[in-house]
């Protein structure tokens, strides 16, 4: 059994995070430029100004994943680079970059998995009322269309969206990043609607010109695990993954069943319904058009036991539990019980489009990183991937979040995500030994796990 014979064993990168060259061959600002200029809203005054300059080192980072062996390359492509204004003139220069990483990519024999939004909105847009204007869906669907006109006789897996769960919720219900402007229930849960419409006219639009386009969309969120193998406890574990919390965007069905299943999730109406925007006559069908995949990013979940009453509780967390540098915890059974209650609820092939830690790796006096904590961690939770799937959740492909360490949003350069490290100051990089104990799971194809 195992993983597929066709896995598709690979890393993730994003375009902000990634790229730097911010103000070259005519990208516009997106919202994140604007964010980092201001005093106090990203640690250390840090901007993805040059990032890991992959804009100009793709082929060097491209040739580490061919020798460590990757199938896959998930990127993403910078809307203000293809239309600085987010809206009309394309930029031919911009296409040209992404026209030659394609191409790096695919003579390494590796395949391409492009998001299209990676939360560099363009800050043209964002003056314009960003996701609340009502043409918010069309300039996103537009935008959808120019790429796949030109890259797509090469490119063919796409991801319309990554986690809208915090480029909503950490943008606009809470200010961590960029834009960082508080709105209130109403205005972001109309944001979510024009986010959803956006995704569901980006799918038709690649439909429409990429016959063999293969359609998916990553959001992310808590995968709650129940504590025991009662089927009391793993129904409320259930219930608690697919709920909608007071904090509503972190949820997954909120974003999921509208997408999935044609419908928002009655835990919504329950919660906020007096606050719903309104629903235009065709607009589930839009969101709910057809998709070949469901993306999720996966990092931690929470336990869970049932309360007695039909309903559930978060269980506590044992004293001294693991984390990550980042100070999230360390919790395998997410990577079984996520995938798995996806699969039962929405039925479609998952890929984990993004899973990993960040830890405080250096360079070792013998000139190598060693992350041994890291080999511990992935190994923990590809472990628990491969039941799922043995247990038969469809799992086609993970994605191993990051490829090299990059700019971590709010937090700067302070996170180093990557297999690959990233010196910022020389852009040398470092196959860190979880790197090279990668390149050995994807050639046992997760045997030797
Ligand atoms: O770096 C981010 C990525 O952009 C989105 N998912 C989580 C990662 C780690 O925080």
């Amino acid at each position: 059994m195992g993983f597929r014979k066709d896995f598709v064993w690979g890393g993730a990168s994003a375009s902000y995070q990634v790229e730097g060259a911010v103000n070259e061959d005519g990208r516009g600002p997106s919202i994140w430029d604007m964010f980092c200029k201001e005093p106090g809203r990203v640690l250390n005054g840090s901007t993805g100004d040059v990032a890991c300059d992959h804009y100009h080192r793709y082929a060097e980072d491209v040739e580490i994943m061919k020798q460590l062996g990757y199938r896959g390359y998930r990127f993403s492509i910078a809307w203000p680079r293809i239309i600085p204004d987010g809206d009309g003139k394309v930029n031919e220069k911009g296409l040209d970059f992404y026209d030659r990483l394609l191409d790096t990519i695919i003579k390494a024999g590796i395949t391409p998995y492009a998001t299209l939004f990676h939360w560099d909105y363009p800050y043209a847009l964002f003056h314009k009322g960003g996701w609340m204007n009502p043409d918010s869906p069309r300039w996103f669907a537009d935008y959808a269309s120019v790429v796949a006109k030109r890259l797509g006789d090469r490119l063919k897996h796409f991801i319309t969206l990554n986690e809208p769960q915090c480029f909503i919720g950490l943008s606009y219900a809470n200010t961590d990043h960029a834009p960082g402007i508080r709105f209130p229930i109403w205005d972001t849960l109309l944001m979510a609607h024009n986010v959803l419409l956006g995704h569901g006219r980006a799918v038709q639009a690649l439909r429409s010109i990429v016959k063999d386009a293969d359609i998916g969309y990553a959001p992310t969120g808590s995968a709650h695990y129940p504590v025991s193998a009662s089927p009391a406890d793993r129904e409320a574990a259930r219930k608690a993954y697919f709920d909608v919390p007071e904090a509503a965007f972190w949820s997954v069905s909120l974003w999921s069943d509208p997408v999935f299943l044609g419908k928002y999730p009655e835990e919504l109406y329950a919660r906020y319904g007096q606050y719903m925007p309104k629903i235009g006559a065709d607009d589930m069908k839009i969101i709910n058009e057809p998709l070949d995949f469901l993306g999720q990013n996966i990092y931690n979940g929470a336990p869970v036991k049932a309360d007695g009453k039909g309903g559930y509780e978060f269980a506590p967390r044992k004293t001294g539990y693991e984390f990550t540098a980042a100070k999230w915890p360390v919790t395998p059974e997410a990577l079984y019980w996520g995938p798995a209650f996806l699969w039962e609820r929405y039925k479609k092939p998952i890929y984990i489009t993004e899973n990993g830690l960040s830890s405080a790796d250096v360079v070792s006096l013998d000139g190598k990183v060693h992350d041994p904590g890291r080999i511990d961690f992935l190994q923990r939770y590809l472990r628990c991937l491969r039941k799922a799937a043995e247990d038969g959740a469809d799992i086609r492909g993970y994605f191993h979040w990051c490829v090299t360490d990059n700019f971590e949003w709010a937090k700067g350069y302070t996170d180093r995500f990557g297999m690959v490290y990233c010196d910022f100051e020389t852009q040398q990089r470092i196959i860190k030994d979880s790197g090279w104990w990668y390149k050995d799971v994807i050639r046992a194809n997760g045997e030797n796990l």
